[in-house]
């Protein structure tokens, strides 16, 4: 059997980030495209929030933590975020891959911030069995805080190793890693981050854009999984393993 494969979609790549709740349902079709035409990739999916759910987990204030006050908004920021994974589940179904949507919400747990529990073996019985997994950024319940934001990113940092998943990817609305002159970064390693100026984004994104991303692809890197960072349009190369002009994070 082919190597399994984590393919993480921007939540810019799947919402229309600047407008609140809007869903790109026509670039979730041709993702599902291109994840149809090639049936015997082992796949989990993940999603970020993008304008269904950043928007609201600043409202409620969620990452300042949970009390009777702003406790509506655990359920408001779930509801958002579940309904953009609805709309790429159904794209993927409707494109005849045996997708299912499964929301961090039921199965992980925090503590201040980090992960303590989560249960993730039938995610492998899934992926074994040619169904895909499709997981997402969410509010979770947190032990001292009440809840917290749990990203998309730091899903697949911890999801890799738990699944001895080897293969990385990250689909964005960028073309990977860009210098501060707008030129792809081809390669990074742990090592080169503290001296390299990267572009930032300028939408609500609760938990840090491309530098939250960077911080979690470096740990995963340190553990020994390289990742790959791509334009939205190359998801078929990096499925196939092809090169996709974007950049490469490894331990060096
Ligand atoms: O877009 C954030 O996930 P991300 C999840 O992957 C929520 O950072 C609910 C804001």
């Amino acid at each position: 059997m082919s190597p399994r494969v984590i393919l993480k979609l921007g939540g810019s790549v799947v919402t229309s980030k600047g407008l609140s709740g809007a869903i790109d349902t026509r670039t979730i079709d041709a993702i599902a495209g291109e994840v149809a035409r090639r049936p015997d990739v082992p796949l989990l999916l993940v999603h970020g929030a993008g304008s269904c759910g950043h928007p609201e987990a600043a409202r409620y204030g969620i990452t300042g933590g949970i009390n009777a006050n702003n406790r509506r908004g655990v359920g408001e920021t779930h509801r958002a975020v579940r309904r953009l994974n609805d709309a790429v589940v159904t794209g993927l179904r409707e494109h005849d891959v045996d997708a299912i949507g499964i929301s961090p919400l039921g199965a992980y747990f925090i503590e201040d911030g980090d992960i303590v529990a989560a249960t993730t073996e039938q995610l492998g019985v899934m992926i074994d069995l040619g169904i895909v997994p499709v997981l997402h950024g969410d509010v979770v319940m947190d032990r001292t805080r009440g809840a917290s934001i749990l990203s998309g990113d730091r899903l697949v940092r911890t999801l890799a190793p738990a699944l001895g998943i080897q293969r990385v990817g990250l689909a964005t609305d960028v073309a990977g890693v860009l210098s501060r002159d707008g030129e792809v970064i081809p390669n990074l390693t742990p090592g080169d981050l503290p001296s390299t100026t990267i572009k930032g984004s300028t939408f609500t994104d609760v938990t840090g854009g491309m530098a939250g991303k960077l911080s979690e692809l470096v740990v995963l890197a340190r553990e020994g999984v390289p990742s790959e960072i791509f334009h939205v349009s190359r998801i078929g190369d990096f499925l196939d393993g092809s090169p996709h002009g974007g950049t490469h994070i490894h331990g060096g």
